[in-house]
């Protein structure tokens, strides 16, 4: 079929021309724009960065209350470790030296019997057979090690004595009064400092705390990380 007439080979050139410009130079809007609208980019990340805050933020906050936890619960959850007799250990007549006195035992705290071992025992017992010195009742418990440790764990009492004959009947013989382990009221005194065993207490009370904080702290770093 023949082209039409009345359209020379230049009027054709001429007609095109203006499209083909168009397309090149990309100034048809619809065809060429095909990218999404930049705010939305924006927004995005404006999204992402408040949740990445929100995120920090909780994770600060986690922190911050484990901490503080720790920081109330230690002295709660710390245990005394008394050295029975102080430097003299356990030892005869111990009823006469007066040891308990103006001490606290609560549950969780432990006793350590230091004593040449055979040279005496420890041996738990009930309140009748302790009055007695009964060397042939029941016994709850018994030590020999010399280096002994009893662990206080229900309030109550608990009698002890050494089962060497005659010995607890010349008053190698311990009973302690056991509470449960509650924080002090803030107006009740402060129980007196024990003297010489001291320095074994607060290390156990020391060393039970920052343990229980350092295994808090980073559980929460697990937890928050
Ligand atoms: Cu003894």
């Amino acid at each position: 079929m023949d082209p039409a007439p009345w359209l020379d080979d230049e009027t054709v050139h001429s007609s095109i021309a203006p499209c083909m410009a168009a397309c090149c130079c990309g100034s048809w809007p619809d065809l060429v724009e095909t990218r999404p609208p930049p705010q939305k980019h924006t927004a995005d990340r404006a999204r992402q960065q408040q949740l990445q805050e929100e995120a920090m933020a909780r994770r600060q906050a986690l922190l911050l209350a484990v901490v503080i936890a720790a920081a109330c619960l230690a002295p709660l959850a710390s245990a005394m470790e008394w050295m029975v007799g102080d430097d003299a250990g356990w030892r005869p007549q111990f009823n006469k030296t007066g040891w308990t006195n103006g001490k606290t035992f609560r549950v969780g705290d432990t006793l350590m019997f230091m004593y040449q071992p055979g040279a005496h025992t420890v041996i738990q017992v009930g309140k009748d057979d302790f009055i007695s010195c009964n060397l042939q009742g029941n016994q709850l418990g018994a030590w020999t090690s010399g280096n002994d440790v009893v662990h206080l764990d229900k309030p109550g009492k608990v009698w002890f004595f050494c089962s060497i004959p005659g010995h607890c009947d010349n008053g190698m013989k311990l009973v302690v009064d056991v509470q449960l382990d509650a924080a002090p009221s803030p107006d009740s005194p402060p129980p007196p400092a024990p003297k010489s065993s001291a320095p074994a207490a607060t290390a156990g009370r020391y060393t039970a705390a920052v343990a229980l904080a350092a295994g808090v702290v980073a559980s929460a770093l697990a937890l928050a990380l």
